[in-house]
């Protein structure tokens, strides 16, 4: 199940050596044309949304217009704030988002029109009116949790109808007004939204929408592949990994201790989080578009933390190639997503899977509605006994 052939999959296409298309566009492509917030830079969530779904560039008007259709449907029935609330406070984020998404499958209308008898042809609409109200209440959702484990003394704000998604986001965590981390949020959504179909979280959506299981239950399951280490969770072991290093290493900091630090995690056995990809095989564009955006702000620049991880990714790839086993030693998103919300004071880094389960939601439920579509039937694999396989490896 490695690099096996086997799915369709239009909106984006992963080169090993290039990285990530989005419709034939690069990430600097992207970043040029799709329309930004007004009064902002980077591209908004909604303009990636609408490429990946269309294969069309938005105009700034229809960006605006998807930004208020969300606003309009941000806000969370009150039994899944309720059910949230319910949660104690040391139920892992990932775990409280899978749970939340999960029960706003109560309203479905896909569920509800399925049940009442609809045509396959007609299966794709309510599929995307699904996933059109799930993007629209991911906010809400994700930083209720926040909220509720970080910050219980906080109140909560409301969607404001006048702002785009990332905006609301970023007002509702309570950075509102730091314009530089709601920047980095709307870069950092529209960047980890699609990935190919096959990455674990988008494949596992695919997989459980493929039995007609509705977007916010199949949504829910991407969620807890998207929870594994491996995967989504990389970026938390990210800053994990990295402030251990700079409590070890101290503010001495010199590529020989990064060294020294690279080696000993090796030799634990334990691998590089933010390091190699299961199809890239050069830095991840993704990676230099965040590292840019660092470069792009002097008081990033000065920031401990993000020197570190510029530093030690100066020093890893050589490193893991004298390890050499992984076929991939060089940088991909997770190994620099982390240390700019931990710079601008979102330093609680097992929150930050539910940032990239906000932005994953862009790819993997567009390809929902696009399977739909299309027909696609339901995925079943053969699998075969170990007896079976070397008689089948024997002929071959
Ligand atoms: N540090 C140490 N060893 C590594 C490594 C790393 N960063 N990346 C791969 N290896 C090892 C790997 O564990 C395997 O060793 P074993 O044969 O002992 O099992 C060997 O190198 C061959 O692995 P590979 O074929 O090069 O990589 P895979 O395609 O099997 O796995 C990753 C790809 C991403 C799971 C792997 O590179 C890894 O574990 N990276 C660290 C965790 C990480 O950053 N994950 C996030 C990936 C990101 F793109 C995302 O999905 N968000």
């Amino acid at each position: 199940m490695r690099g096996l052939k086997a799915m369709l999959w239009e909106a984006s296409v992963l080169d090993p050596n290039e990285g990530i298309r989005f419709h034939g566009l690069t990430i600097p492509d992207c970043q040029k044309v799709l329309p930004s917030a007004p009064g902002g830079k980077e591209m908004t969530a909604e303009s990636m949304l609408w490429l990946l779904l269309t294969g069309q560039v938005p105009s700034p008007e229809q960006s605006r217009q998807l930004s208020a259709e969300l606003a309009e449907k941000g806000e969370l029935p009150d039994f899944v704030a309720k059910l949230i609330d319910s949660l104690p406070n040391t139920l892992h984020p990932m775990t409280q988002l899978g749970m939340g998404v999960a029960a706003l499958n109560h309203d479905s209308a896909f569920q509800a029109a399925y049940e009442r008898g609809i045509k396959k042809s007609d299966y794709w609409t309510h599929t995307l009116e699904d996933c059109i109200n799930l993007i629209a209440r991911l906010p809400a959702l994700a930083a209720r949790i926040y909220r509720n484990v970080y910050h219980p003394e906080n109140s909560l704000l409301p969607v404001d109808k006048n702002l785009d998604l990332v905006g609301n986001y970023s007002n509702m965590l309570g950075f509102g007004h730091n314009e530089h981390l709601t920047e980095y949020l709307r870069l950092y959504i529209a960047l980890h939204g699609d990935h190919e179909g096959g990455n674990a979280s988008a494949h596992t959506a695919h997989l459980v929408g493929s039995t007609l299981s509705d977007p916010y239950i199949s949504y829910s399951a991407a969620l807890f592949a998207l929870a594994g280490p491996l995967h989504g969770l990389a970026n938390q072991e990210v800053l994990r990994w990295q402030l251990a290093m700079q409590k070890e290493i101290g503010n001495e900091v010199s590529h020989d201790k990064i060294k020294d630090y690279l080696w000993k995690t090796l030799k634990s056995g334990q691998v590089v989080p933010g390091y190699g990809h299961g199809v890239l095989r050069n830095p991840d564009p993704r990676f230099i578009a965040l590292q840019e955006f660092c470069k792009s702000r002097p008081e990033l620049q000065s920031s401990p933390i993000i020197q570190l991880v510029q530093q030690t990714a100066e020093v890893a790839p050589d490193v893991l190639k004298e390890h050499g086993k992984t076929k991939n030693p060089y940088p991909n998103v997770d190994a620099t997503s982390g240390c700019v919300l931990h710079h601008y004071g979102l330093t609680e880094f097992k929150y930050y899977t539910v940032i990239f389960g906000v932005s994953r939601a862009l790819g993997a439920l567009t390809q929902l509605v696009w399977a739909r579509a299309l027909g696609l039937p339901l995925e079943r694999p053969k699998s075969y006994s170990m007896d079976a396989l070397e008689k089948l490896i024997k002929s071959s």
